[in-house]
């Protein structure tokens, strides 16, 4: 006879505990969690493969305090799955308000789009301004500019450090870009982020430092000659929250979690 598979059984079975209800955040309860945002529902957001681009999409799924977004006129397979409190995601006119580019919907020609008849026509509602993270404190300057460059890690090759330049600012959030690289390099992060470094860091601490491609004299970089050359200026070390020195050394032995094979512990 084919059993049906339940939880009280199966924990039985295996006599494990369930985790209790009391550990998780409202939040994170299931099926609705506290996400107001409904399916259909239209948005302003970050496109995770190129930080670099906001975009219009809708709602697609919602699963407790996650959803499904999609990007309006692209096959679903560029659908992903975010958080209701992602800073990535912003109201209808987000864009218009501080001065990004919105990327329209396939189809559209560049200034051609318009959210109200937009709307209109695909009879389909803004998300309400209400469901979106708003600060609980006013942002501070944070000493960074655009424009201003800065050594930073490269989250998809981790082991470089390379030249970078702050190319949007969005509340405190910087957008890092890699230098004479493509825009799919780029990532958000906050000030406070211990992927970016003040300008002359790797040589204060005998890092290589990957300075950009195609540049010309690679060995002789230099952030002095290279900020005259590019005419830019440095993000003062004074807007990194940089940590104190933390005492690690080269080649100290310790104890870590393989990410690779989260089991293991080497
Ligand atoms: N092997 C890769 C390395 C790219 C590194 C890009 N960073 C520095 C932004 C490649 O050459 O494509």
């Amino acid at each position: 006879k084919k059993k049906v598979w339940n939880w009280s059984s199966y924990l039985e079975e295996e006599q494990m505990p369930a985790a209790p209800q009391k550990l998780f955040r409202e939040y994170q309860s299931f099926p609705q969690g506290r996400n107001g945002f409904k399916v259909g529902m239209k948005l302003e957001g970050v496109d995770p493969e190129h930080p670099s681009r906001v975009c219009v999409l809708t709602v697609a799924e919602v699963q407790g305090y996650r959803m499904r977004l999609h990007f309006d006129g692209y096959p679903e397979c560029y659908d992903f799955w975010c958080n209701a409190d992602s800073s990535d995601i912003h109201p209808v006119g987000w864009c218009e308000k501080t001065s990004h580019k919105l990327l329209p919907p396939k189809g559209f020609k560049d200034g051609e789009f318009n959210w109200t008849s937009y709307l209109k026509n695909c009879k389909a509602q803004a998300a309400p301004k209400s469901l979106f993270k708003t600060l609980s404190s006013p942002v501070t300057p944070s000493g960074f500019r655009l424009g201003m460059k800065l050594e930073a890690v490269d989250k998809k090759n981790p082991s470089l450090v390379c030249v970078a330049t702050v190319t949007d600012m969005v509340e405190n959030r910087l957008l890092i870009h890699f230098d004479n690289w493509d825009e799919s390099y780029d990532y958000w992060c906050e000030t406070s982020s211990p992927y970016i470094r003040p300008v002359g860091y790797c040589q204060e601490t005998g890092t290589p430092l990957t300075t950009p491609p195609g540049y010309k004299d690679p060995k002789g970089f230099s952030w002095e000659k290279y900020l005259e050359e590019t005419n830019s200026q440095a993000a003062p070390a004074r807007a990194f929250k940089l940590r104190p020195p933390h005492g690690f050394q080269a080649n100290m032995k310790l104890e870590a979690v393989d990410r690779r094979n989260p089991i293991l512990i080497r």
